[in-house]
């Protein structure tokens, strides 16, 4: 049985630690190889010994096995890995579940950060017209806690990218990052404007069949690797939201794809082709249909080392979405899954929403083994707990580590986050407990957490369901206020934008009923989908209560499986939300006496927020809705 030190510390605590609390104990004798494993182990280790085994035979780059106190892989960057995995308190043999494990840093160079709810960029602010000098301990901290959870790489900049980025000054400190981040296994990335020729070369197109353009492409995919040898290639927004692309000069998505391949390819790079795509090319179309629609056609003429990146969702990081039928479309092409670790549509960084379920639930119904990848929009920034909220820091954690295995549950991430945040994190060398005979057993969570732990751990497993409930439940979407996305707003309309920007476009609320019909009598989006996911979804009887006003228009009086009627469940629902954010308030005042000052404080103040924020959300919708519904 493996115990934790029970007793809280209650020095204080800024949250800047993250789950990585260990104390230095510099007591372990390391044998093995000079490498962050041994470094790690030494300083954190609570044993007298560890043993670092490099093992040729074992095929996996980056998996490891752990057996008592000895690691073996076949690379360093194994035994990192199996390094951390060992301070966790795992044992066992352990390999990455998808190659690539990236973050998204929606970053822009003047240092502020799209969606961002935790202060400004850890990477790029300007020196009057140059790039600010980096932070290399900070940018070392931030690897660290990147590799504890796997994630092996990281694009450095927005998606809506300046064309700066690639400009010499900029490729000179993502050189120094990347030297940071290299001994810890992560590769960066960079997302580029497709118009980057233009603005930056001064050629008067970015048409990727023109034979200059290639050219400049080539030149600075070379400029880059003679500077990052092991840097590894582009992410790209384009046609989508104003950005530059193919579209522009009537090219595909695979010829603007393609063309940037083939300028990283010598070099081994690839290219995270992004689906998030809707508006000028499709109007009237159902804007969670777009994608498919402009996609579908290039399925099977993307290079090989082109990686099409599509959000979990068909629209855009609601608190829940039905699965992207993208996924389902395009089976010639690898496939990568982004998730939004960043709050933009879950309260930001003032409400606690614990992720993984969501995740979990997309890896439900869209297998694994379909993608290639995982990106995660980061909600990391220079506030000092790095994230704004203390409990966001457990998304972070939460997306590398089902980066790493997408089959773990979330209540077992949940509870090695609290250990490693709220408790010491530190195990006791007598407190491992080594299985004879289970080295093909990953992790054991075989560690009890206190009666208060247990709590945030029950706390964090509601959040998500609370947040859906609060916000828009039964399969209501996208009824925010307008642009910052945070409260409600479900009688959004301005007229001058476009429609999918408006809220009414999402709900279509009026006398006979409220929700979209996607069924094959609507727009008929429920076709995109494979089945069972299309019969399933297209009928009103069979389709899951959860996404029920997203696929359809549903009568007012509509009974519900509760035995209410719409509207009356409408509103049971969102008192259910608040309540739970009631509950989850008790509890946190519970937990006072065992959490350290600073971030009890911090946490409160949050919560208070959301427990406003959630009974506006109430309001403002079931007052909205009655004017239909009554
Ligand atoms: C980076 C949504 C967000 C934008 C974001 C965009 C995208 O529209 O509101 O801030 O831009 O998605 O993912 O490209």
């Amino acid at each position: 049985m493996l115990a934790i030190a029970s007793c809280v510390s209650m020095m204080a605590e800024d949250g800047s630690r993250l789950w990585l609390r260990y104390d230095k104990l510099q007591k372990a004798q390391v044998n093995g190889p000079e490498c962050i494993a041994a470094e790690e182990l030494r300083n954190y280790y609570p044993g007298d010994k560890a043993t670092l085994v490099l093992d040729p035979s074992i095929s996996n780059e980056e998996g490891y096995i752990i057996n008592g106190s000895t690691i073996k892989a076949k690379t360093e960057r194994g035994l990192m890995y199996g390094a951390y995995a060992l301070l966790r308190g795992e044992q066992g043999a352990s390999e990455p579940f998808f190659k690539i494990r990236v973050l998204n840093h929606w970053d822009n160079l003047d240092g502020s950060i799209e969606r961002g709810y935790a202060g400004r960029s850890i990477f790029w602010d300007l020196d009057g017209n140059n790039p600010k000098a980096i932070d290399p301990a900070l940018i070392k901290e931030y690897a660290r806690a990147n590799a504890s959870i796997g994630i092996n790489g990281t694009v450095l900049n927005n998606v809506n990218a300046s064309p700066k980025m690639l400009s010499a000054p900029y490729i000179k400190k993502v050189k120094e990052i990347a030297a940071i981040l290299r001994p810890y296994g992560i590769k960066v990335y960079l997302s580029v404007n497709f118009a980057s020729p233009m603005a930056l070369g001064k050629l008067k197109t970015a048409d990727p069949l023109n034979s200059k353009v290639k050219a400049w492409w080539k030149a600075k995919a070379k400029e880059i690797y003679k500077e990052i040898p092991d840097f590894g290639g582009f992410l790209v927004k384009a046609n989508s939201e104003g950005q530059p692309g193919p579209g522009d000069y009537k090219r595909t998505h695979a010829q603007g794809a393609n063309m940037l391949a083939e300028a990283v390819k010598p070099f081994g790079g690839i290219i995270m082709w992004r689906s998030f795509v809707y508006g000028a090319n499709h109007k009237g179309e159902d804007r969670v249909k777009q994608a498919v629609s402009e996609f579908k056609e290039d399925d099977g003429k993307f290079m090989d080392n082109v990686i099409l990146q599509s959000k979990n969702g068909p629209l855009d990081f609601q608190p829940r979405e039905p699965y992207a039928p993208i996924f389902d479309n395009m089976r010639k092409t690898p496939q990568m899954v982004e998730l939004q670790i960043t709050q933009e549509y879950l309260g930001h960084s003032r409400h606690l929403v614990y992720l993984a379920p969501m995740w979990r639930e997309f890896f439900g119904l869209v297998s694994p083994k379909r993608l290639v990848g995982v990106a995660g929009v980061a909600n990391i920034g220079l506030d000092k707990n790095w994230c704004g909220h203390h409990f966001a820091q457990a998304n972070w954690y939460a997306f590398g580590r089902l980066a790493w295995n997408p089959y773990l549950k979330s209540e077992e991430i949940a509870e090695e986050w609290i250990r490693g945040t709220f408790d010491s994190g530190q195990l006791t060398v007598d407190s491992y407990d080594y299985p004879s005979n289970n080295s093909t057993v990953e992790s054991n969570h075989n560690y009890h957490l206190s009666t208060i732990h247990s709590k945030l751990l029950s706390m964090m497993l509601r959040s998500r369901e609370a947040c859906v409930d609060y916000m828009m439940p039964l399969g209501l979407h996208h009824i925010f206020a307008f642009d910052h996305h945070y409260g409600p707003e479900p009688d959004g309309f301005i007229a001058s934008y476009p429609l999918e920007w408006c809220p009414v476009y999402y709900h279509k609320a009026d006398k006979e009923g409220v929700g979209f019909n996607r069924s094959h009598t609507g727009t008929d989006a429920t076709s995109q989908y494979n089945e069972p996911y299309c019969s399933l979804y297209d009928d009103i009887n069979t389709c899951p209560e959860r996404y029920l006003l997203w696929f359809h228009h549903v009568p007012w009086t509509y009974r519900l499986k509760s035995g209410n009627t719409l509207w009356e469940e409408i509103q049971a629902r969102y008192d259910r939300g608040v309540k739970e954010v009631e509950d989850f308030y008790a509890i946190w005042q519970e937990a006072k006496p065992n959490i350290d000052e600073q971030r009890w404080k911090e946490v409160d103040e949050r919560m208070q927020h959301q427990l406003e924020n959630a009974k506006e959300w109430r309001k403002v919708c079931t007052d909205y809705f009655r004017t239909f519904a009554e």
